[in-house]
């Protein structure tokens, strides 16, 4: 009886019928052993048990599958269905990426306050991606040296860089070179950068503390590193599939807090591993910002001016 009411619907309803199940094809910008994606599996594992039938994430890997650099445009064209990366690694399909690591509130302020919807309507219209949440917040960027300095002055320094850091250190007097982070460890050893940018929190999951003497503070910006998803994927979900994964990702964007615990105890970590603090003033922080505006602002003089007033405190 049940079995003819079920088919019975089938034939009539089809809208009313369950999708079939749908799998997300997931990569990292980060490697497997880091603690951004030990932060995230747990997630998928539990959307993945919610979603039996529904919806599905099968988590490829990290950049042992794909080169971070390139994650972005695989999201864009939809080689990869879902990504966690960060706006820095995709300033090839347009120079708003970098622009998420200047907000100065956490994601869910950014959701209330308009921009988070801003941030789809340019990640919809310039990368066909669905910016869906926000998995680091309450992480500053450090310079990370292995030479002394004692004046905010970096002239001299070759430095490993994204364009997290690029206009900032130059502006400073650096010399600067883009890496992956697979590529700081040998980079260090040869002597090939005198330091390099990265968060307050993570060195110890690429060894880098063994080449590290000095930590510049104050950190300035905010690490950003996102779930985005190629958009013709996303429009392709049904209601329940968005709602479930929405669900799944702003729980675990809401946990954030837990990075302010990492951030303390890589700090004492760093201590620990010998690594000494250069403190400069304000001046070093606004700086920071002032020329990472600009430069955001000059690149996307029609979106800079608007994040930037949606970003700021
Ligand atoms: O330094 C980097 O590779 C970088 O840009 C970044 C961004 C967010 C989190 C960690 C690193």
């Amino acid at each position: 009886m049940r079995k003819s009411i079920g088919l019975l619907a089938l034939a009539l309803a089809p809208g009313l019928v369950q999708a079939q199940e749908v799998t997300l094809r997931a990569v990292s910008a980060f490697a497997e052993n880091t603690t951004y994606v030990k932060n995230l599996l747990p997630m998928i594992e539990r959307l993945n048990a919610e979603g039996k039938g529904r919806l599905q994430i099968n988590f490829i890997g990290g950049p042992k599958a794909m080169p971070p650099f390139e994650v972005g445009n695989a999201v864009r064209t939809g080689v990869v269905d879902l990504a966690m990366t960060t706006g820095a690694f995709y300033t090839n399909i347009m120079p708003e990426a970098d622009a998420l690591k200047l907000t100065q509130m956490p994601h869910p302020d950014l959701r209330r306050n308009g921009g988070h919807d801003l941030i789809n309507k340019i990640w919809n219209e310039k990368a066909n991606m669905q910016y869906l949440g926000r998995v680091i917040d309450f992480t500053p960027f450090h310079l990370y040296l292995t030479k002394k300095i004692d004046k905010p002055d970096l002239t001299g320094l070759k430095l490993r860089i994204t364009p997290v850091y690029r206009e900032f250190f130059q502006a400073l007097g650096a010399t600067v070179m883009q890496t992956p982070p697979g590529e700081v460890y040998t980079a260090l050893e040869r002597g090939v950068v005198d330091g390099y940018g990265w968060p307050i929190n993570g060195i110890f999951d690429f060894n880098w503390h063994e080449k590290t003497k000095f930590r510049v503070d104050p950190g300035f910006y905010s690490a950003e590193v996102s779930l985005v998803m190629n958009l013709d994927k996303w429009k392709g979900l049904n209601a329940e599939q968005r709602g479930l994964l929405t669900r799944h990702v702003i729980s675990l964007e809401n946990a954030n807090d837990s990075w302010k615990k990492v951030n303390q105890d890589d700090i004492r970590k760093q201590k620990e591993a010998g690594i000494q603090v250069i403190t400069f003033g304000k001046q070093y922080y606004d700086k920071a910002y002032e020329v990472a505006w600009a430069s955001a602002i000059k690149a996307s003089p029609t979106y800079g001016p608007q994040m930037r007033k949606l970003f700021s405190k």
